[in-house]
C-alpha cells in the first residue's frame, strides 16, 4: 500500500506532465479516497511501458497527429519481398529439416491475455480444445509439443505465456493442476499484462473513474505489443541469450496449427538469415487478417519497411496512395499476403531492439473528437500491437521478410461465434469458428498422411471424417510422417471415409495397414516401435458426430453444436 507521504512526489510529477485536475481532485478527498487514488496512480506508473510522463507524451503527441488528420500509417502499401513454400514440396521438406535441428536453439512466447468474448466465453481462450476426437485444450496441446520440441532437441525448450488479469488466474491454475503438463516449472514464465491509463482530454489529461465508491485512475487493456515491454522488464532475453538461444517464436492463443509450422518457419528464417519472419497465408480483400506490405514512404532515405497493416486500415491507405483499394487479383486473393500473427525473431537482434525501445514498440489511439477537435466524446487509451516491433526504429535496419504457407499447413483459429462464421461463410470467407478449427485439423493430418503417400479416402458427408490426429511424440513435421510410412520398403496405409486414427508415439509402418475403424496406436517408449501389417475393420458403433442443441455447460460443445461417439481399439506397441 502507497504511504501518504509518498504524495507530494507523485504530486510534482503530476504537475510536470499536466495533470493538475488529479491534484486538485485529490487535495478535495477524505485520507481514504486519497489513499486510492495514490495508490492506482503509484501502480499505473509502475505498470504502464515507460512510466506515467513517457506514456502521457506519447499519448498527447498521437492526440495531436489525429486531430490534424496525420495517421500512423502512411505512404504506399507495395507488395514486400518474401518467400512462398508450397506443401508438399522439396522446398518445404528442406525447411522443416533444417528447422527441425534449431528446435533447441528456438524459444516460445504465446500471447493469451485475450477472453473469448467474441465466442460469447468467459474461459480464457487457451482452455478450448481444438478438437472433440482426444480433446485436449489448447494449453495442453501447446504445452505437449512444446515437450517434444524439448525432447527431440535433447535440451529445455523455454516458455513464456503473457496473461492479464482476465486469464492470469486460470491458466495459472490449468498448469499447476497438470504439473505444467511435463514441462520444466522454471521454464514455464507466465508474464501478466496491465491496463493502461485512458485519456480524457487532447492535451493528455489523463481520465479518473469511480471505482466502489473511491476515484481511481481509467484504466483499459494495452493490446498484445505489451509482450515486447514484458519480455523486456522480465529479463527474460537476457536469460535465453545465456542459455544459448538464438530464435523467439511468437504465436497466438487458438491458432490450432500454429506449432506444425515451426520447423518450416525456423528452417526459412535460418536459411533467409531474417531478424524478423512472418508467417503468411493468402488472404481474401475484406477479409480480419492483417495485410503484410512494404510501405513506401515519401522522404524517407531508408528501404520500405515491410509491415503488418491491419484490415481496417488498408483499405483507405490503399485509397489514399492509388486511388484503388484491395482488389483480388485473378485467384480471388489479395496480392498482400495476409498475416497470422505468428513470427520468428533473432533473439540477437530482438534484445538489442528491447533494450533500445524498452519494448515500447509503436502504439496507436482512436480518440472520438468533439466537433471542434477541442476535445473527446469518450475517453481513448493507447494501443499496440506484437506485430508492430518491426516498425521501431531500432528494429530499421534489420531484414523483415515473410514466409507464405498454405493456410491448411498454418493457420486455423477459433475467434468467431457460430452466427459470426455463418456471415463469414456467405461471404466466401473462412469461418474460423471452432467447427472450422476442428475440420481444419483433421485436414492437416489427413495431407501429412496422404503426401507422405498414404490412402486416405474422404467422407463426401462431412469433413470431420476421417478424424486423424498424429501426436507430436510421433510426428513433429511432415518429414517425421514420410519417415515413418517410408522407411519399410513395400508399407501402405488406408484410411477408410469413416475411421479415426490417433498415432502416439514413436512408430513406423510396415507391410499394408488398412484402418476402417476407430484405432489409437500407441508407442509409449521413445524407441520407434513397428505396427505391422495391422488391419481395423469399421465396427457397428463408428465414430459419429452428433448434433446436439443441449450443451451441458461444455463450452467445446457450445461452440460446435455436436458431439462425438466412438468405441476405439487402443493397440499398445
Ligand atoms: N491478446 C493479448 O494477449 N492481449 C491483448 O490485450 C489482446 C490480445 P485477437 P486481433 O490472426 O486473424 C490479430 O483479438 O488483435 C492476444 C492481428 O492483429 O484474436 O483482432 C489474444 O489472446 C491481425 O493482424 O486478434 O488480430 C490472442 O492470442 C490478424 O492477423 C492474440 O493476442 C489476426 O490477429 C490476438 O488477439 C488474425
Amino acid at each position: 500500500m502507497p504511504i501518504p507521504s509518498a504524495w507530494p512526489e507523485v504530486a510534482s510529477l503530476l504537475a510536470s506532465i499536466g495533470q493538475q485536475h488529479i491534484i486538485d481532485a485529490y487535495n478535495a478527498m477524505s485520507d481514504a479516497q486519497q489513499k486510492v487514488l495514490l495508490e492506482s496512480l503509484i501502480n499505473a506508473d509502475a505498470v504502464t511501458p515507460g512510466g506515467l510522463p513517457d506514456y502521457v507524451m506519447r499519448g498527447k503527441k498521437l492526440i495531436h497527429n489525429a486531430a490534424a488528420g496525420i495517421s500512423g500509417v502512411a505512404g504506399t502499401p507495395i507488395v514486400a519481398a518474401g518467400l512462398n513454400v508450397p506443401f508438399p514440396s522439396a522446398e518445404w521438406e528442406s525447411a522443416e529439416t533444417l528447422g527441425l535441428s534449431l528446435l533447441g536453439e528456438t524459444c516460445f512466447v504465446l500471447v493469451a491475455g485475450g477472453l473469448g468474448e467474441r465466442l460469447g466465453s468467459k474461459l480464457s481462450k487457451v482452455a478450448l480444445s481444438p478438437t472433440l476426437f482426444h480433446s485436449s485444450c489448447f494449453l495442453r496441446s501447446f504445452a505437449t509439443r512444446i515437450l517434444a520440441f524439448s525432447r527431440r532437441s535433447s535440451t529445455v525448450v523455454p516458455w513464456a505465456i503473457m496473461t492479464s488479469n482476465d486469464t492470469h488466474d486460470s491458466i495459472q491454475q490449468m498448469l499447476t493442476e497438470s504439473n505444467y503438463y511435463g514441462l520444466p516449472q522454471e521454464h514455464v514464465i507466465l508474464i501478466k499484462q496491465e491496463k493502461v491509463p485512458c485519456f480524457a482530454g487532447v492535451d493528455g489529461q489523463l481520465a479518473l473513474e469511480s471505482k466502489d465508491g473511491f476515484t481511481v485512475l481509467q484504466t483499459k487493456p494495452h493490446g498484445h505489443g505489451d509482450v515486447h515491454s514484458l519480455l523486456y522488464s522480465s529479463g527474460l532475453c537476457g536469460a535465453w541469450t545465456r542459455m544459448g538461444k538464438r530464435f523467439v517464436v511468437f504465436f497466438q492463443d487458438t491458432n490450432a496449427l500454429a506449432l506444425q509450422c515451426v520447423p518450416a518457419l525456423l528452417g526459412t528464417a535460418a536459411s533467409e538469415r531474417s531478424a524478423f519472419q512472418f508467417v503468411t497465408i493468402r488472404r481474401k480483400p475484406g477479409e480480419k487478417v492483417g495485410a503484410i506490405c512494404a510501405i513506401e514512404s515519401p522522404g524517407d532515405p531508408r528501404p520500405p519497411c515491410v509491415q503488418n497493416v491491419e484490415y481496417n486500415e488498408l483499405e483507405p491507405l490503399l485509397i489514399s496512395a492509388t486511388g484503388k483499394g484491395d482488389i483480388a487479383e485473378a485467384d480471388g486473393y489479395s496480392k498482400f499476403p495476409g498475416n497470422i500473427n505468428m513470427f520468428s525473431i533473432a533473439l540477437k537482434e530482438y534484445s538489442e531492439c528491447l533494450e533500445l525501445s524498452k519494448g515500447v514498440i509503436p502504439e496507436f489511439i482512436n480518440p472520438k473528437f468533439t466537433a471542434d477537435k477541442k476535445g473527446l466524446t469518450s475517453s481513448a487509451r493507447l494501443e499496440c500491437m506484437m506485430q508492430a516491433l518491426p516498425l521501431h526504429d531500432a528494429f530499421r535496419s534489420h531484414k523483415v521478410s515473410f514466409v507464405s504457407f498454405d493456410r491448411a499447413c498454418c493457420f486455423s483459429p477459433i475467434k468467431n461465434s457460430f452466427q459470426e462464421a455463418q456471415a463469414a461463410k456467405a461471404k466466401g470467407i473462412p469461418m474460423e469458428n471452432a467447427v472450422s478449427c476442428e475440420e481444419d485439423v483433421y485436414e492437416m493430418n489427413r495431407r501429412w498422411l496422404t503426401a507422405a503417400g498414404a490412402h486416405v479416402h474422404p467422407n463426401p458427408d462431412t469433413k470431420l471424417l476421417p478424424a486423424v490426429l498424429l501426436d507430436p511424440t510421433f510426428a513433429l513435421a511432415f518429414v517425421d510422417v514420410k519417415h515413418a510410412l517410408q522407411s519399410v520398403p513395400d508399407t501402405s496405409l488406408e484410411v477408410g471415409s469413416n475411421a479415426t486414427l490417433f498415432v502416439e508415439g514413436p512408430v513406423i509402418f510396415q507391410g499394408r495397414s488398412a484402418i476402417s475403424g476407430s484405432v489409437h496406436i500407441r508407442n509409449s517408449s521413445r524407441l520407434p516401435r513397428h505396427i505391422n501389417a495391422f488391419e481395423c475393420e469399421e465396427s457397428p458403433n463408428a465414430a459419429r458426430f452428433n448434433a446436439v442443441d443441449d450443451h451441458a455447460g461444455n463450452e467445446d460443445v457450445r461452440l460446435r453444436g455436436y458431439t462425438l461417439s466412438l468405441e476405439e481399439t487402443v493397440v499398445d506397441l
